[in-house]
């Protein structure tokens, strides 16, 4: 993989909210702009890209936190009813404008340290007039404040409690209803699923699948997070996007992903809120050549976390990634995981002028740091 490009005395120039040069400020052509910012010395990176956030939801689960710190497990707090269906009784219960509203703050935290964009997943409404309007509300996110929204239709994400446990019914509820509804309405850029023991099992999210390559919808997939159930290697089969989690990803999973230039998304801030002990396998990875990007996955259960910068630090301090591939992990390769590659994620001419400018002496700094952002101006779309 290359580093990242580093360029000492650079220039960006934009017009029309395009980059129309990055590079060294010598090898500029004479440009002839109406209006010239100094940075000052200060860096300036691509926008940060947050590729995996369930951002969108109704209330919140702290009481589920204290009950987890009483001794209870995530994985049993799910069975017993609580876990994402008690998010999906607070969403169900909101108005789009309230999804919108309790939204924006957490939205407004990542875009103070440099986000420019975002995708936001459903999963929370689990019929199909809840999922269409949590997605309607993420896509309005990207009208109240300067950010590109990317969704992504998580309706198998878990089972609703009208569904009584039958997973195939619902599963065919999600192809046959929701999701035609939802592609219809152009509200969904890729569609996911949740593979795991209390999620789908493949051949559920196989269904899935080929519902949405019928519609023309790319796939991406929560895979390997709590046990190894394949679903790297079935995503990859399927030409997913990207393939979330990971940890128990064995050889087979990540040459897979290799294989079909699928992103592996690591989730440190799910790690580390759920206190898992197995890490996802990164040298595994890297010797197989798998993209890494790193995501906040924003999101009331498992991973409570508005926060690209301490995204980062988790990555670097809990999984051993080095400072460039975190960086790289929040721009090029969160922008590939969202099919985004070719208008954000680097700098370089033809694509939006999306810009983080830093007050700081070495990029190290964006990682090291807890809990301290250094952001200077945040830039969005040359503005
Ligand atoms: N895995 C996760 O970490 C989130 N969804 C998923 O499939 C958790 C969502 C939640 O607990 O609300
Ligand atoms: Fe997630």
């Amino acid at each position: 993989m290359p580093g990242l490009g580093i360029v000492e005395n650079g220039l960006i120039a934009a017009c029309d909210g395009r980059i129309v040069y990055a590079g060294s400020e010598a090898d500029a052509s004479a440009l002839d702009a109406p209006d010239v910012i100094d940075c000052a010395g200060r860096w300036i990176t691509p926008g940060l890209v947050d590729c995996h956030t369930h951002i969108v939801h109704g209330g919140d689960r702290a009481h589920e936190f204290e009950l987890r710190l009483a001794g209870a497990t995530y994985e049993e707090l799910a069975r017993a009813g609580g876990g994402i269906v008690s998010t999906t009784r607070a969403t169900r219960a909101a108005t789009e404008d309230g999804l919108v509203a309790s939204a924006l703050p957490r939205v407004d935290a990542l875009m103070a340290e440099g986000v420019t964009t975002m995708e936001v997943k459903s999963g929370y409404g689990l019929d199909r007039d809840a999922e269409m309007k949590s997605l309607r509300a993420a896509r309005r996110l990207g009208e109240v404040r300067p950010l590109s929204i990317v969704t992504s239709f998580l309706g198998a994400h878990a089972m609703p409690p009208e569904a009584a446990g039958d997973k195939d019914a619902y599963i065919t509820k999600v192809c046959d209803e929701m999701l035609p509804a939802v592609a219809t309405a152009g509200l969904a850029d890729a569609v996911d699923a949740f593979c795991d023991n209390i999620g789908f099992t493949p051949e559920q999210v196989t269904r899935v699948f080929e519902a949405a390559k019928a519609l023309g919808l790319r796939v991406k997939l929560h895979a390997e997070q709590l046990s190894n159930q394949h679903g790297a290697a079935l995503a990859a089969r399927y030409g997913a996007l990207s393939a979330d989690h990971l940890e128990h990803i064995d050889e087979e999973g990540a040459m897979a992903l290799a294989r079909a230039g699928t992103v592996a998304v690591l989730l440190p801030g799910a790690f580390y809120f759920v206190r898992e002990t197995q890490k996802p396998p990164v040298d595994l990875l890297r010797r197989h050549g798998v993209h890494i990007a790193i995501a906040s996955d924003s999101n009331p259960g498992s991973c409570p976390l508005t926060s690209l910068l301490m995204t980062m630090n988790m990555a670097a301090t809990l999984f051993r990634l080095t400072v460039d591939e975190c960086l790289i992990g929040v721009t090029r390769e969160a922008a590939r995981a969202l099919g985004r590659l070719d208008d954000v994620g680097t700098l370089e001419t033809g694509k939006s002028c999306d810009l983080a400018i830093w007050d700081i002496e070495r990029p190290a700094e964006l990682v090291y740091r807890m809990g301290f952002n250094p952001i200077h101006a945040r830039v969005w779309r040359g503005k």
